[in-house]
């Protein structure tokens, strides 16, 4: 539990380090550093060129549960986005949202029925499976007193592997072409690579990609959104594992 103790300056200094103004346009979005799908929405929002005004919500210190935002989201979850007074949450959601709305064209989020429909249930498979996996197991750890769980563990490998056999051949979790069924993904990924426990290369579709996305989204802030939260997520697991 002594990672607890750091989150809160580790956070002031990470979200220290977005310096974008408010300007015309500018969306609030509703963010903890820590959280995966918060941060594939704000990456989102920097593969767009979107100005943005992050509203932290230190979900550690439980800052979810104040009425002012529990106003803004019952579900008291992030993110949430404020577009002009469009309020919307969860990151599936967030993500089509965002392309439908400011892309230059669909290749993020596809019109086609089917590869927009594969773009879909990935999304889907990275959400409703990966993700709350990693929450029973990593959240799990730090948040309810530390022991290793080796059933969990290998319950979210089982998610590492589908997800490889997904990719398969393919370049891309969807397919061909990269959309934001990776951007979902590498948020993910990242907080699993970063606790540690997988040897994500014995995942070969998979480590393959991992690299290539990376290196696709650098120019628009990876190191700076996904890779700083997946390492304080991954340093706050290590630290309370036991
Ligand atoms: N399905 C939602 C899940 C969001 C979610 O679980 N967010 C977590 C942080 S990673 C949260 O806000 N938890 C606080 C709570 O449930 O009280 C999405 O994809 O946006």
């Amino acid at each position: 539990m002594r990672a607890l103790h750091l989150i809160p300056l580790l956070c002031i200094l990470y979200i220290s380090s977005f310096s974008e103004t408010m300007a015309e346009n500018t969306i609030d979005i509703y963010y903890f550093p820590m959280s995966p799908p918060a941060r594939s929405a704000l990456m989102t929002m920097k593969v767009l060129g979107l100005k943005y005004n992050i509203k932290t919500v230190n979900i550690p210190e439980g800052e979810q549960m104040n009425p002012d935002f529990i106003k803004i989201n019952p579900l008291h979850q992030i993110p949430v986005i404020n577009d002009g007074g469009f309020i919307l949450s969860d990151s599936v959601a967030i993500l089509k949202y965002l392309v439908d709305s400011y892309a230059k064209d669909d290749s993020l989020f596809p019109k086609d029925p089917k590869t927009g429909a594969i773009t879909l249930q990935r999304m889907l498979f990275i959400s409703t499976y990966m993700f709350p996996r990693m929450g029973d197991y990593m959240a799990g750890v730090i948040f309810h007193g530390g022991a290793d769980d080796p059933e969990k563990a290998k319950k979210l490998e089982e998610a590492i592997s589908h997800l490889n056999n997904y990719i398969g051949d393919n370049h891309w979790v969807a397919g061909d072409k990269m959309t934001v069924a990776d951007i979902i993904a590498i948020a993910n990924v990242a907080t699993v690579d970063a606790s540690g426990v997988y040897d994500l290369k014995a995942y070969p579709n998979l480590w393959q990609w991992y690299e290539r996305t990376k290196e696709a989204l650098s120019s628009a802030g990876y190191e700076e959104v996904i890779q700083k939260g997946a390492e304080m997520f991954g340093q706050a697991f290590k630290s309370a594992l036991h």
